[in-house]
Parts: structure tokens; C-alpha cells; sequence
């Protein structure tokens, strides 16, 4: 009998077909009468798949006491418990390393539109303002700039190889120093303070809820700009939002958001944002090789009890 895998969502719809061929998959998201299915059937899953976004929360987990394993489409993992995970013997996968150049190409993307007014530049040539009003204020040039990279894990690290022939000096932030010719700050305010552009590329979670809060946004400055690809959580919303509005600092350019899908619509009030529905990784092939990967990674657990890219 084949296996019974619980999805939390579709990872592309071939690939989710291809799962369906092969195994007694059941979609969650579609089901009208959830908590009926687990209490009947959540003993019989042993396989759970779920995104970066979906995580799994530890009150569905505990309804699922023969799961052995999460294979997750994405890279971060800070909405799935990884203590809880390994006390329980359940092993997880991600889909690391696909996803590094579109996301690193987002940041470089974000830092270009925001530092260059894309959006505003965009409106100014299609409303006419061009031929009404005349020449669009000027920009800013990226070149020249100290960019200020929050981590640098294998995403930091593309960010600033590419940020380097545009022209930029480069700083990080992180647990430790690497052997990197980058310049290192053991302190956050120190980069955002050397900094004129900070790109926020660590891992979500517990403990880097809010690192971005008042005091570096201020340290930042008034010609300073925040990047984030990583998530909303790592910076305290609130207070960018409030630095936005009073000009604390220039701009920002962001992929990510405290509560997605409902960002906050403040950030919509704004001109000096660039804003993106958390879609770094939201390339045909770059989603095709993470679906492949999660059905690659099912498929071992099934086939040998092995898992090509575990986390844990
Ligand atoms: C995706 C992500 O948006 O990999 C991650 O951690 O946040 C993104 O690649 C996500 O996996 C889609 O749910």
C-alpha cells in the first residue's frame, strides 16, 4: 500500500501530480471538514509536505503521531519547530541552494529600484507627468555605496558577489567573522551606522525577531535604505514604517512582511518604497527545481529512509 502523505499546499501542479501518482496524498488546503479527516485519518500520515510559508504548526504535528517526515518547499524553516521536530524523531527537508541567485537577484533588484525610483520613474513616463510636468527629480547612484549585508549565509554572500562589480563596498553582520575580505561588525547599530544601504538576507525566527528595530533604523540615517528578502519578522515593522513616514531613513525595498498576504497598507501609502509579494524565489525554473526537489526528497524517504537535503 502506498504511503498516506499530508499536503499543505500545492508546490506546482505537476509536481503535486506527480506525488499524487505515486502516493495516497491528501490536500489539506482543499479539505472542507479538516479537523474531521485527522482525527479519522491522522494516524495513517506519515509524510508531511509543506512550504516555507505553511511551515507546520505543532498543533497539527501532535495530530499526526506516526509522522516521520517534512519535506518543505523553500529554504527558510522558522514556521516549522525543529526542537519539537527532533525530539519527536521526525526528520525535515529543505530546498536550499535552487533558490540562492533569484533571491540574491531580488535584493540587487530591490536596491536598483528603490535607489533609482523605478516605480515612481514607471508612473512619471506612463501618466505623462514626463510631457506635463516635465524632468523627474534625480535619483541615487548605487555606485559608491557601503552596503551593509545582515547575514551572510549563502544568500548574504551571493547578494554581495553581485553588489561588488556594481560598485559597492561591502560590511556584515553575523554570529561571526568569516574568511571573507569583506568588512565584519560584531554589533548591528556599528554596520547600520557604517552603512548606507542594509540588506537583510538571515534566517527568520526567535532570534532575529525585530533585530532591525528604532535605534539601527536611526543609526541608518536619512540618506540610509533597507533591503529585506529574508522575512518581515526580522525587522520591527512598526518602527520602519514610522522611520519611512518621517524620513528616519531614505527608502526601502522589500519582498517580505509581518503579515503576508495582508501587508500592512501603510507601506502602500508611501513613495519611497519598492514593494514585492515575497516572490524572490518566484521564477518558472527556480519553483520547478524547489517542487523537484521536494518530490526528490519525499521519494528517497520512501524508497531508503534518506533525505538528499535534510535540515534536520
Ligand atoms: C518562497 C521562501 O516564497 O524559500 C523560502 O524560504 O520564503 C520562498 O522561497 C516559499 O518557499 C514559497 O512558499
Amino acid at each position: 500500500m502506498s504511503r498516506s502523505v499530508l499536503a499543505l499546499t500545492d508546490i506546482r501542479p505537476a509536481y503535486t501530480a506527480m506525488l499524487a501518482k505515486r502516493y495516497d496524498l491528501h490536500r489539506l488546503d482543499l479539505m472542507d471538514d479538516k479537523a474531521g479527516f485527522l482525527a479519522k485519518a491522522g494516524a495513517k500520515i506519515t509524510a508531511v509536505v509543506t512550504s516555507a510559508r505553511f511551515g507546520l504548526p505543532v498543533d497539527l504535528m501532535d495530530q499526526l503521531p506516526n509522522l516521520e517526515v517534512v519535506t518543505s518547499f523553500g529554504v527558510g524553516y522558522d514556521l516549522i519547530d525543529l526542537d519539537v521536530c527532533r525530539a519527536r524523531g521526525i526528520r525535515v527537508s529543505i530546498t536550499p541552494d535552487i533558490l540562492t541567485d533569484d533571491v540574491a537577484d531580488t535584493a540587487i533588484m530591490l536596491m536598483h529600484a528603490t535607489l533609482r525610483q523605478l516605480v515612481v520613474g514607471d508612473d512619471w513616463a506612463r501618466s505623462g507627468k514626463w510631457s506635463s510636468v516635465g524632468t523627474m527629480g534625480l535619483t541615487r547612484s548605487v555606485r559608491g555605496k557601503k552596503l551593509g549585508v545582515v547575514g551572510l549565509g549563502r544568500i548574504g554572500q551571493a547578494i554581495a558577489s553581485r553588489a561588488v562589480p556594481s560598485g559597492l563596498e561591502i560590511g556584515y553582520f553575523g554570529r561571526s567573522a568569516k574568511p571573507v575580505d569583506y568588512r565584519f561588525f560584531d554589533d548591528l547599530v556599528a554596520l547600520a551606522d557604517w552603512a548606507d544601504i542594509l540588506v537583510v538576507a538571515c534566517p527568520g525566527g526567535a532570534a532575529t525577531q525585530g533585530i532591525i528595530n528604532a535605534e539601527v533604523l536611526g543609526a541608518l540615517g536619512a540618506d540610509g535604505y533597507v533591503i529585506n528578502i529574508a522575512r518581515g519578522s526580522v525587522i520591527d515593522e512598526p518602527a520602519l514604517i514610522h522611520a519611512l513616514q518621517t524620513k528616519v531613513i531614505a527608502g526601502a525595498g522589500l519582498d517580505v512582511f509581518y503579515n503576508e498576504p495582508h501587508m500592512d497598507r501603510a507601506f502602500a501609502e508611501l513613495e519611497n518604497v519598492v514593494l514585492y509579494p515575497h516572490h524572490a524565489s518566484g521564477t518558472v525554473e527556480t519553483r520547478d527545481a524547489m517542487a523537484q526537489l521536494v518530490v526528490d526528497n519525499l521519494n528517497a524517504w520512501d524508497d531508503s529512509g534518506t533525505l538528499i537535503t535534510p535540515i534536520v
